[in-house]
């Protein structure tokens, strides 16, 4: 587990994304703004990644890796991996869940096509809702942005509600703010959510996770 530190971003806009209000992309319809120009420092973001199908241990942890090989993009850090049961139709498998955190020159749509991507190719299907899948890669959070388009929510709707995202979360970020003004660690124990059971990030990772290094 690695603690980070937090590199906020600006305020928030209802609609649109927060990044830089001083330009004209204010002026662009909301499914538009923020995400054409790169911001001017990394945004530290947080991905949630899920598996339950073909081995979802491998399936995580070379996710992670690809994370770390996102152009513009530095691994910031990695949870542990969590054995959480399935929500959603209960005749599907567990998941193995993490959060990474990414410090990122990317627009946030340019990253989300970094995730998708690395999705196909670990060979995700979009086919039954809420059911089984190889790889899932939820983009949590994106500096303090909110942004509400088409193809992304952020911070991720659910993100507050779902123990397999807030117990790796808040090993990696306890003291990030959520949008009822709690940090991850004080809402986790507030909910009185039960712990997950977790399995030892350096057994599954062996030397294949470099922390810190930059791709260009
Ligand atoms: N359930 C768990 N436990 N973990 C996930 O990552 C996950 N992802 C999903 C659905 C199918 C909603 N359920 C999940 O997309």
């Amino acid at each position: 587990m690695m603690r980070l530190k937090d590199q906020s971003e600006s305020e928030v806009h209802e609609g649109q994304s927060t990044r830089d209000n001083q330009t004209p992309r204010n002026l662009a319809p909301p499914w538009k703004t923020g995400d054409t120009l790169p911001p001017r420092r990394s945004v530290r973001c947080y991905i949630g990644l899920g598996s339950n199908l073909n081995d979802p241990v491998a399936q995580v942890t070379s996710a992670l890796v690809r994370l770390g090989q996102i152009s513009g993009s530095r691994l910031a850090g990695v949870s542990s991996l969590y054995r959480s049961k399935a929500v959603g139709p209960l005749n599907q498998p567990g998941f193995i869940n993490a959060v990474a955190a990414l410090d990122t020159f990317l627009p946030a749509l340019q990253l989300l096509d970094a995730l998708q991507r690395i999705e196909t190719i670990h060979r995700r299907e979009r086919c039954i809702h809420w059911g089984p899948r190889t790889l899932d890669l939820d983009l949590l959070m994106y500096g303090r942005e909110t942004i509400r388009c088409e193809r992304l929510t952020v911070p991720h709707p659910y993100l507050m509600w779902r123990d397999f995202v807030l117990f790796p979360l808040a090993e990696i970020a306890p003291e990030m703010m959520l949008k009822n003004n709690l940090r991850v660690g004080t809402h986790l124990a507030v909910s009185r959510m039960r712990r997950l059971p977790m399995i030892d990030a350096k057994k599954c990772f062996g030397e294949n996770l470099e922390l810190g290094k930059n791709s260009a």
